[in-house]
């Protein structure tokens, strides 16, 4: 059913490392908002653009179903969704509409500090402990490496140390977390920053030409910042 709305709808993360960002790079495009008492729902004062504000793993499956036409979120997020759905039988419904240059980090491969790395081939049989198993599973049968995918939700860095895994696949910045842990990166499987994601087909209805102007305003904010 097609959703016929006047105002454009874009999901931030509520709180965390894009949150302030993102309100900044929105800000920056002259919008002002109102937040709700529930602050949840902000509505856009200067513009006809509203703000959702979620975890930031909601907001990939906001703009698949419709709810929000846009997001700021991590590439690494928009990635593990679509391959989620992919596994699932279903398209991809995310594309990358811009990239935001902050947020930067990676996903990696990390092993414990005293071993040796020697590829791939030696993660055979193995359990990895990671947040990304649909990232961590494309790139091992990529390479054709049957290894245990250990899924959790947080304290991926831990997973060795208490026995969960064998190694761990998880994000990295400065790599103080992975040291603290005895672990060392030794693969990347993906480099990531914040995106602009949105959905694979063009926006209907008066969105489009909001969405339009709202990245050119983003273009421009980005470029002055350069
Ligand atoms: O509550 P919500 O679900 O919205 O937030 P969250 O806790 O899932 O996400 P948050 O705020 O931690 O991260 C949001 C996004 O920031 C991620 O999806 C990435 O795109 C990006 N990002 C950039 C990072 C990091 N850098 C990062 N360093 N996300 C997580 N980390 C973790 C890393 O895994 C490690 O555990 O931060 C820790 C410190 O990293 P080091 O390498 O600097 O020690
Ligand atoms: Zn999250």
């Amino acid at each position: 059913p097609a959703i016929t709305r006047d105002r454009l709808r874009v999901a931030i993360q509520k709180s965390g490392r894009l949150a302030d960002p993102a309100r900044d790079l929105l800000a920056s495009c002259g919008l002002t908002w109102r937040e709700s008492r529930d602050k949840l729902f902000c509505y856009g004062e200067s513009l006809p653009v509203d703000l959702l504000l979620v975890r930031d793993d909601d907001i990939p499956g906001l703009i698949a179903d419709g709810v929000c036409d846009l997001g700021i979120v991590g590439r690494n997020v928009v990635v593990e969704y679509d391959l989620g759905r992919q596994a699932g039988g279903a398209p991809g419904a995310l594309e990358e509409w811009r990239q935001l240059g902050w947020g930067t980090c990676r996903l990696d491969i990390a092993i414990n500090d005293d071993e040796r790395w020697a590829g791939a081939e030696q993660l055979a049989g193995k359990r990895i402990a990671t947040s990304y198993p649909h990232t961590l599973g494309r790139w091992l049968s990529e390479r054709g490496v049957e290894a245990d995918i250990v899924t959790l939700s947080g304290s991926v860095e831990i997973a060795p140390r208490l026995g969960q895994a064998d190694l761990i696949c998880d994000l990295v910045s400065t790599g103080g977390t992975l040291a603290a842990n005895n672990l060392k990166p030794v693969e990347t499987l993906l480099h990531s920053e914040a995106v602009i994601a949105g959905p694979t087909h063009p926006l209907e209805d008066g969105r489009a030409d909001i969405a339009d102007m709202l990245l050119r305003r983003m273009d421009g904010a980005l470029r002055l910042k350069e």
